[in-house]
């Protein structure tokens, strides 16, 4: 039987386990990407695990998150990270260089290769043909440190793309469509695999607009195949060394098949506060807005930003919006620069901001209060913004442009305009000069750490019994923005376990912080799809921190469930869904934890309603002895030991 595509990128990288759907696998990690935002902690890990030198092919660490210099925080993780990565061997850029998504995916990305990013979009890289995969800091520490990446073979899903996509209707609509029609759970397990007649006329900067946004499906990751429309791509980026082809096998067996007709497709927009909420444009043309932000990880292209050009050439802004673009990258803004875009576009009353994430995770320009944002980034997930009670709406650049014109939502095919086709440069201006080269050999020379970065909380063994009260009792598909906000007060302080966990669940319940502290020790009772979103590990750290000690859910997001077990806090699944309305915040509960073993049935006793709860933890015995000693950092240093 033949490979699929996904398939061939595991098995090359396969060094555990059996390629078998559901069966927990481990495979070798050739790149790591990091950004300043989860690079901290990530790189605090590192030195905790105790080696010289990363032992990864090659691992950057990007600064294209906290880059409001509004303190001495930023700067000081800034120089932090500099100063650790040049000694262990680690890539660095300096502040603003670009997203790291857009910088990995011009200069490092590799078709055939592994990607573990300390961020929840870093499968963006799967639009050349990578397997490029988010996990918590935790575990790209690890993958730096030559250990494999364990994970579960997930279903493979053939999405077969016929037809072309119209005028105005660009690859981000193939994403929204995606999300459409699975939901923020659909993908849960699964790596999507892009294929059919229609991928032919996608370029690379398209296909990794749709594999980027998979991570909003909960998808293990997303991958195109290696054609040479990717060549194409490492020929322009001066790499054509990197490309190898790389195709699935015409017998490949898929475990789904979804069809998307482009050509029959129309401008889609997803209305607060999940990225799956998604309708035609047509249906919400006229809601008047505030704000339009063009940029984020998904839609910072130079193709992005040349059609955002084209709908606002010779026009202005309207007057009661307010309007920003942050392009991927110095070589789009370079390049936008040399077409005169830049000149237009603030000729056009758009704010040009620097190249980094930006508005994205409320890193500056939030809405006003009940704000209306369009915005062309991955999440719309309430609070992360910056502003609590704003509603934020995902779509393409077209549909933003468009809406920057009226002031309100609008569909780019009601203006007149006339079509516009991108065509890539054969040769995009390449300059290497903001990464920071590491030093050849590790030495001693000192690592300067701002009074922010705090040390990693220490984190005890899982005792025979945990006991405790329902913390808080929260639905279905919680977000890590939900868990621990985003934003340009929190996302400077995540370095720093004791205050960021005074804001744990603060979109919530503002009260949740104290109570967990006042109490001790306690227990999450969650719905589906828990922790789904970010690779933030203070998700789990925060809470652990707080005297968290287990979550009983219906379902848990992967990345979030995997960083539960990097830090020690047992996951426990409903065996009755229905159970879960026997809980209420405040009931006094315990579950007997003398033996952690896989597959083995647990009791949540109820004290407080009298009665006991069947429950199972989705984990592997491996998970279940590295929660049991505290987490993955106490299980590495007592192997090491
Ligand atoms: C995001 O898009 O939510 C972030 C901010 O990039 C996160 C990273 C983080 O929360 O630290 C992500 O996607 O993983």
């Amino acid at each position: 039987m033949g490979f699929t595509v996904a398939e061939k990128l595991i098995a090359a990288s396969l060094v555990d386990g059996e390629m078998k759907k559901g069966n927990r696998i481990g495979i070798h990690i050739s790149q790591t990407l990091t950004h300043d935002v989860t690079g901290v902690m990530t790189y605090l890990e590192f030195e905790a695990i105790g080696l010289k030198r990363v032992k990864t092919d090659l691992s950057v660490s990007y600064i294209d998150h906290n880059i409001l210099q509004a303190d001495f925080k930023n700067p000081d993780d800034h120089r932090f990270l500099m100063d650790i990565t040049s000694k262990y061997g680690i890539l660095c850029t300096k502040p603003a260089s670009g997203i790291c998504h857009q910088l990995h995916l011009e200069r490092f990305a590799k078709p055939g290769k592994s990607l573990l990013g300390s961020d929840s979009h870093t499968v963006n890289a799967g639009g050349v043909g990578m397997l490029a995969i988010g996990a918590g800091g935790l575990d790209i520490a690890m993958a730096m440190a030559g250990e494999p990446f364990y994970f579960t073979m997930p279903a493979i899903v053939k999405v077969v793309l016929i037809g072309e996509l119209p005028s105005f209707v660009s690859a981000k609509n193939v994403i929204l469509e995606i999300l459409r029609r699975i939901s923020v759970k659909g993908g849960l397990n699964t790596i999507l695999e892009y294929t059919g007649p229609g991928i032919q006329t996608l370029n690379v900067t398209e296909r990794a607009t749709i594999c980027n946004m998979g991570a909003e499906a909960g998808a293990t990751t997303s991958v195109f195949l290696s054609d040479e429309i990717t060549r194409y791509w490492f020929q322009a980026q001066g790499r054509e060394q990197d490309w190898v082809p790389i195709f699935a096998d015409e017998d490949a067996v898929y475990d789904r098949v979804i069809e998307i007709n482009l050509s029959e497709m129309e401008p889609l927009i997803a209305l607060p506060h999940q990225p799956d909420n998604v309708v035609l444009v047509r249906d919400a043309v006229g809601i008047d807005i505030d704000q339009v932000m063009f940029g984020g990880c998904t839609n910072s292209s130079l193709q992005d930003v040349m059609s955002i050009a084209h709908i606002l050439a010779g026009k202005h802004v309207h007057g009661n919006i307010d309007t920003a673009l942050y392009c991927g990258s110095r070589q789009v803004m370079t390049e936008c620069v040399r077409r005169g875009i830049i000149e237009q576009l603030v000729g056009s009353g758009v704010r040009v901001m620097e190249m980094f994430c930006g508005a994205c995770n409320g890193m500056g320009f939030a809405p006003p209060s009940n704000g209306k944002s369009v915005r062309t980034g991955p999440r719309n997930f309430i609070g992360r913004c910056g502003t609590d009670s704003a509603n934020v709406y995902l779509t393409s650049p077209e549909v933003a442009a468009a809406s920057a014109l009226t002031g309100k939502i609008t569909d780019p095919r009601d203006l007149g305009l006339t079509p516009w086709k991108y065509t890539m440069p054969s040769q995009f201006v390449i300059d290497e000069r903001m990464f920071l080269q590491p030093k050849d050999i590790a030495d001693d020379a000192p690592v300067r750490r701002g009074p922010n970065i705090k040390p990693l909380p220490e984190i005890e063994s899982v005792p025979d019994e945990l006991t405790g009260e329902t913390l808080i009792k929260v639905g279905d598909d919680i977000t890590t923005d939900h868990i621990i906000p985003a934003g340009a007060h929190f996302l400077p302080i995540r370095c720093n376990i004791p205050e960021v966990s005074k804001y744990a669940f603060k979109v919530v319940d503002e009260s949740f912080s104290a109570r967990a502290k006042e109490a001790g020790s306690g227990f999450i009772i969650g719905g589906h799809n828990y922790g789904q979103g970010s690779s933030r590990e203070q998700a789990a750290l925060a809470p652990r921190y707080l005297g968290v000690r287990a979550v009983i859910a219906k379902s848990f997001a992967r990345i979030h469930l995997a960083n539960l077990v990097n830090f020690g806090l047992l996951p426990f699944v409903f065996v009755n869904e229905a159970d879960f309305d026997h809980f209420d915040q405040g009931d006094s509960l315990s579950i007997d934890t003398t033996v952690l073993q896989q597959g083995m049935q647990y009791a949540v006793c109820n004290h407080t309603k009298g009665i006991d709860v069947p429950v199972v933890t989705p984990l592997s015995q491996d998970e279940l002895d590295i929660i049991r000693v505290g987490g993955r950092l106490n299980w590495i240093k007592q192997r090491n030991s």
